[in-house]
C-alpha cells in the first residue's frame, strides 16, 4: 500500500460571476460589506478585464491539477491527492482541510500559491488551515516560502529574457526592470516580517541570472485605507523614472504573483499601461507563471522536501 498524502494547495480565491463580487469583497473586508461606491469600483475592474472574466478561478484549477500530476509522476512511491483551499472564496481553506479528512487521509502538507512569506498573507493561510486541522485531528505541516528555489528563479529568468526581447533595437541596459509584489500595510515592518527581504532576494537572484543591472523593486495594488502601505508604488515609480531619469523603456516583472488575475491584468496591464502611454513610455510585462512546468516542479520539490522534514 502506498503512503497517501493530502496536499492542501492554498490560493487567494476569486468570484465566479459578477453577482458574487459583493460576497467576495465582504469576505476580504472581514465581514464588513463594501459601500456601493467601493463595490462599483471593484466590479468595474473585473468588467475591464475581458468583460468580467475571472481568470484566477481557472488558473488555480489548472495549477492544482498540474501539481498533482507532477507530484505523482516525480515521486511514484507516494500517492498525492491535491485539495484546494481558498482564502476568500469557495472551497475555503477550512473546506479543503475537511475534505482531506472526509476522504480518509490522515497526513497532509500545505503549500500556498505565493512564494513569499508574510504573516499577513501566507501566515494567515497557515493559521486557518492549522486551526481546522487541529479541530479535526489531522496531522499537517506547511511549506512557508520558496522564494529562492532554483527552478522558480529559472522560470522567472526565462520570462525576463523573453520580455526584454520585445524592446526591439533598445540595448538591454536601457530597459528599467521593475520587480513588483502586492503591497502590505507598513506595520509589517515593525513585526520584522520577512516579506520585503524575500521579495528582494528573488528580484536580486533573477537580476543576477539574467545579467540585468538596471533594475529596482516596487510595490503595487496597495489598499485604499487610512493606514500607510509599503511603497514606492509602481505608478509613482513610472512617473518618477520618466520625469527625473528620462527612462523610456520599462519592464514589470510581478515576482510576488504566480498567476494571471486582477492584480496583474488590471493593475499592470490596464492601469500602469495607461500611465505609461500618457508618459510616452514603452512598458512591457513578463508572462505569468501559471502552469509552467518549472513552477510545478518547484512546488512538487518543496512539498516533497516538507514531507521528508516532517518525517
Ligand atoms: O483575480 C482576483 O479575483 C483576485 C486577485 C487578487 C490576488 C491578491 C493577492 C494578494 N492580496 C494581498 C493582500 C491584500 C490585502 C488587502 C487586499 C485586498 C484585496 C481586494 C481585492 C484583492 N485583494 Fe489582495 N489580491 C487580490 C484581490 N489584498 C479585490 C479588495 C479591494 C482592493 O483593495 O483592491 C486588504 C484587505 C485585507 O486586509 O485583507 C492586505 C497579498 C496578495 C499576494 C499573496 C497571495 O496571493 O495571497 C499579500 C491574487
Amino acid at each position: 500500500m502506498k503512503r497517501r498524502i493530502g496536499v492542501l494547495v492554498m490560493s487567494y480565491g476569486t468570484p465566479e460571476s459578477l453577482d458574487q463580487v459583493e460576497a467576495y469583497y465582504t469576505h476580504i473586508r472581514r465581514g464588513h460589506p463594501p459601500t456601493a461606491e467601493q463595490l462599483h469600483e471593484l466590479t468595474s475592474r473585473y468588467e475591464a478585464i475581458v468583460g468580467g472574466f475571472f481568470p484566477l478561478r481557472e488558473n488555480t484549477n489548472k495549477q492544482v491539477a498540474a501539481l498533482e500530476e507532477t507530484l505523482n509522476r516525480t515521486y511514484p512511491d507516494i500517492e498525492f491527492v491535491c485539495y484546494q483551499g481558498l482564502k476568500h472564496a469557495s472551497p475555503f481553506i477550512e473546506d479543503g482541510v475537511q475534505q482531506i479528512v472526509s476522504d480518509g487521509i490522515n497526513e497532509a502538507v500545505g503549500v500556498v500559491l505565493a512564494p513569499h512569506y508574510s504573516v499577513m498573507s501566507v501566515g494567515g493561510y497557515i493559521k486557518r488551515a492549522q486551526e481546522k486541522a487541529d479541530e479535526l485531528g489531522l496531522k499537517i505541516t506547511f511549506v512557508k516560502s520558496y522564494e529562492l528555489h532554483p527552478k522558480l528563479i529559472e522560470a522567472l529568468t526565462i520570462r525576463v529574457n523573453k520580455a526584454l526581447g520585445k524592446f526591439e533595437g533598445v540595448p538591454r541596459d536601457k530597459v528599467r526592470v521593475i520587480f513588483t509584489a502586492h503591497s502590505l500595510p507598513e506595520q509589517i515592518l515593525q513585526m520584522k516580517d520577512p516579506y520585503p527581504d524575500q521579495l528582494l532576494a528573488t528580484s536580486r537572484a533573477v537580476a543576477e541570472k539574467t545579467g540585468v543591472t538596471n533594475w529596482q523593486f516596487g510595490w503595487q495594488s496597495a489598499g485604499k485605507t487610512a493606514t500607510p502601505w509599503l511603497g514606492p508604488d509602481i505608478l509613482d515609480i513610472l512617473e518618477k523614472i520618466r520625469k527625473e531619469e528620462q527612462v523610456e523603456n520599462a519592464l514589470i516583472c510581478p515576482v510576488g504573483f504566480v498567476s494571471d488575475h486582477l492584480e496583474v491584468l488590471y493593475d499592470i496591464d490596464i492601469e500602469a499601461q495607461a500611465l505609461a502611454r500618457e508618459l510616452g513610455m514603452h512598458l512591457e510585462r513578463t508572462e505569468s507563471l501559471n502552469t509552467d512546468p518549472l513552477y510545478m516542479e518547484t512546488l512538487a520539490d518543496v512539498v516533497h522536501a516538507q514531507i521528508e522534514r516532517a518525517g
